[in-house]
């Protein structure tokens, strides 16, 4: 099976090829020879992994499908939730999205946060969703330098390391983003046995 990956995110193209069984193959846009920003105008994942995945495929007419991914914190109601990415966009105080984080969180008891992943996929012009979480909290200082955006600050529960600090192997023991996309694998097969 082949699918365009609707991503400028080289992180989530490596995360994702190697979070998928043999038979699936992704294209990502860079190697689709696709240069193109897609909008996230939407004030949820779902809908923002709906308009990436539906450009794509107006585009090319070809299957594919794309990701929103977002970190969300309790003692901010949520934040950063689906402005993730641009969280610091702008602010000159912070020198990143992690920074302004931390700050926001300084002194605060509750450090409870979790990842959301939503896939949206589209085969023969049929959308589906598929959502993978991953609970855990977020660490007083950033400790490792593997991973990508809020990886060095978040723990796992289960763990005692932050993602920052993990192999890739073992970021997949907890990720969001591999849950998300094992439930991806299971709706692909269910289409190809049927
Ligand atoms: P595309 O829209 O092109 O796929 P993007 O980077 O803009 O890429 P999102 O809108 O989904 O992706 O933004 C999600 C942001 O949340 C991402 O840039 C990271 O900062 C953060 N994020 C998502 N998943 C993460 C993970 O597994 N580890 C650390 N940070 C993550």
């Amino acid at each position: 099976i082949e699918l365009i990956f609707a991503t400028n995110n080289e992180n989530k193209v490596r995360e994702i090829r190697q979070a998928l069984p043999g038979g699936f193959a992704i294209i990502s846009l860079k190697e689709a020879g696709i240069l193109k920003e897609i909008p996230e105008p939407h004030p949820t994942l779902e809908a923002n992994a709906t308009e990436k995945s539906t450009v794509i495929y107006q585009l090319t007419g070809k299957n594919c499908f794309s990701e929103d991914s977002g970190l969300e914190t309790e003692a901010l109601n949520g934040a950063p939730g689906v402005l993730s990415a641009r969280f610091a966009g702008g602010e000159p105080e912070y020198a990143s999205n992690t920074e302004k984080l931390l700050a926001l969180l300084k002194d605060q008891e509750n450090r409870k946060a979790r990842f959301k992943t939503v896939i949206s996929v589209i085969i023969n012009g049929k959308e589906e969703l598929f959502e993978g979480l991953c609970s855990g909290t977020i660490a007083p200082e950033p400790r490792g330098n593997n991973g990508f955006g809020y990886d060095p600050v978040f723990i796992p529960e289960g763990s005692s390391k932050t993602f920052g600090q993990m192999t890739l192997e073992e970021k997949q023991e907890f990720s969001h983003r591999k849950k998300a996309v094992k439930k991806l694998v299971v709706y692909l097969t269910s289409l190809v046995d049927s």
